[in-house]
């Protein structure tokens, strides 16, 4: 690091010395002889140092295109085996934080920026109409108490932002919250009579902590999750997974936006 070791550095001090170092992948310099990028000098290298490398259970990926999904998914596999596993990525996809990390980096609560609820939902149609020939339906499918409009954005969340969602269950049928692009990871899981579900229901256990697109909410549950919105920018849907509901109504629009300035913040039909 450049300067004395008293000399303080902010996160963007350090990141700008590390840009001015040589990126290979950009810039080869003129020095660089045919051969340079090959593994012959690192294999001599690690050779005159012992073969560390053989010691250790690691798996090294390398490539061009899907480093970063297969050791997202080899990561998931070795967790879900019982491992503590540590993570070294190159290079970042938005944060240099990422390059680093032991185990999937549980979300803190003084991390949330946000808080979102959803309740699903089923109210009967009352009164039927008059006349109604058999086969119209006559439960309402409802996710905070509206059937799904195609041309309403129900929830406007901003890039950076990390919400935290209590999911509840008013309905007399088990419901399965599923949304599409980000993650969440699980905190919390109560059943209706107010026990950790994690312990007391067999279809839960397990699940604290996990990072999941899709989770159960049965009825009369809360489940609580938090999520990270760090890369996607523009719409997509949250529904109940079971198809039926799904397409009579209980599904929401997100839109994730930049972040304005709050004089030039849009109106939004928020659904807290
Ligand atoms: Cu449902």
């Amino acid at each position: 690091m450049p300067g004395s070791r008293k000399e303080q550095h902010t996160r963007a001090s350090a990141l700008a010395w590390l840009d001015r170092r040589i990126n290979f992948e950009r810039a080869v310099p003129a020095s660089a002889a045919p051969g340079t990028f090959g593994l012959t000098r690192v294999r001599r290298l690690l050779a005159a140092i012992g073969d560390p490398h053989h010691r250790f259970p690691v798996v090294h990926v390398a490539g061009t295109k899907g480093k970063g999904s297969t050791v997202a998914m080899l990561t998931a596999v070795l967790q879900a085996a019982g491992h503590r596993v540590g993570r070294y990525l190159s290079p970042h996809v938005d944060a240099i934080e990422e390059r680093i990390c032991v185990g999937n980096r549980p979300i803190s609560a003084a991390e949330v920026t946000g808080i979102q609820t959803l309740m699903f939902e089923i109210t009967a149609i009352t009164p039927p109409p008059a006349g109604a020939p058999p086969g119209l339906p006559t439960d309402r499918y409802m996710i905070d108490g509206k059937i799904y409009d195609p041309n309403l954005v129900n929830r406007v969340l901003p890039l950076g932002g990390v919400e935290e969602w209590t999911l509840t269950n008013n309905s007399d049928f088990d419901h399965t919250f599923h949304i599409h692009v980000n993650p969440f990871q699980v905190i919390s899981a109560t059943t209706e009579n107010n026990q950790d579900a994690f312990r007391a229901d067999e279809l839960y256990r397990g699940l604290e902590g996990a990072w999941k697109d899709t989770i159960l909410v049965r009825k009369g549950y809360k489940i609580v999750v938090r999520t990270r919105y760090q890369r996607y920018i523009g719409e997509f849907v949250l529904h109940c997974h079971i198809l039926d509901h799904e397409d009579q109504g209980m599904m929401q629009n997100i839109s994730i936006v930049v972040p304005q300035p709050a004089a030039a913040q849009p109106k939004v039909n928020h659904r807290h």
